[in-house]
């Protein structure tokens, strides 16, 4: 029986091998008839995808790399300051009436009697490259700046970014060019009107305070201050132990959080620092979405 058995068992099981794999195909068949992809569908981004660059963040490196391909440096520096390097080799010596309008967070008094800051500007870290660095100097300092106001156009920290050259022979003349240079990228625009007017500052001489067009930004007939800027003062320059006679160069200074809420219409300054994340999902930028020069951002 058990030969007979067996010749049974390999026919059935071979009739249900040949039906299992019908149905497979017949399934298989069905299965490539209904569905479809369509490949054209971007890729839907991970937890990367989640995440936003703030504002401010994507303008420090729009600004750094526009200056970068000028041939300046990043210079970095404490936010903690001496009084020395913040105001008195600025030429902003004790008593200095320039010294209340900046509004300066002092620390308490060290057993010398000098005081340490949270520093007012950045200008403190272009003296201690020309302390530590001869000539020719191209640098600019981007960074957090503190000032004790607070209001709907005013934050006690901000940030700002300072620009500094100094050369032998470096003139009025190539801070325009580069200023102008820097404003016809930055707003992505081929022209840009640009008035100078005459200022003043203690660290620089002559000075000047520098408006835009509003054309740039699709306001037009109105004009807006972006910066101010000058020839370095020759007092700055012998407080570094450098010749005066010998090396000049200018400086130019400029808030970024204006910049930026000109530049991407954003109308309250206070939602930078509110950390709202419905507010960062609707004016951050993607982290892959890298500033280049050929357009602000790509993509
Ligand atoms: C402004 C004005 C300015 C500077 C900053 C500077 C730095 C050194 C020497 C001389 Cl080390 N000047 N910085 C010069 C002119 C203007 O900033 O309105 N900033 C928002």
């Amino acid at each position: 029986m058990g030969e007979a058995n067996n010749s049974v068992k390999s026919v059935v099981s071979s009739y249900l091998q040949e039906r299992h794999s019908e149905l497979h195909q017949a399934e298989l068949s069905q299965r490539l008839a209904t569905e479809t992809a369509d490949i054209t569908l971007p890729v839907r981004l991970g937890p990367q995808g989640e995440g936003r660059i703030h504002p401010v963040s994507q303008v420090f490196d729009e600004v750094t790399e526009i200056f970068a391909d000028m041939g300046f440096s990043v210079a970095e520096g404490p936010d903690i300051e001496t009084d020395d390097l913040n105001f008195t080799k600025l030429n902003i010596p004790p008593e200095h009436p320039a010294r209340q309008d900046h509004d300066t967070f002092y620390m308490r008094p060290r057993p010398d009697g000098t005081r340490l800051v949270l520093r007012t500007h950045t200008s403190p870290v272009q003296i201690r490259t020309m302390l530590k660095q001869k000539p020719p100097i191209r640098i600019i300092a981007p960074g957090r700046v503190y000032r004790c106001d607070s209001d709907q156009t005013h934050t006690p920290m901000f940030h700002q970014i300072e620009g500094l050259v100094i050369d032998e022979a470096t003139h009025m003349g190539h801070l325009k060019w580069t200023l102008e240079e820097f404003c016809k990228a930055f707003f992505e625009v081929d022209e840009v009107k640009m008035r100078f007017r005459a200022s003043h500052f203690p660290f620089t001489e002559p000075s000047a305070e520098v408006d835009v067009g509003a054309e740039a930004i699709g306001r037009p007939g109105q004009w807006l201050e972006i910066l101010g800027c000058g020839m370095v003062h020759p007092n700055v320059i012998r407080n570094c132990g450098l010749d005066p006679e010998k090396y000049q160069g200018f400086a130019f200074g400029m808030g970024l959080d204006r910049i930026t809420m000109l530049k991407y219409g954003i109308p309250d300054l206070r939602a930078f620092f509110s950390a709202d994340m419905r507010w960062l999902k609707h004016f951050g930028f993607l982290p892959f979405d890298v500033p280049t020069l050929a357009g602000g951002t790509a993509s």
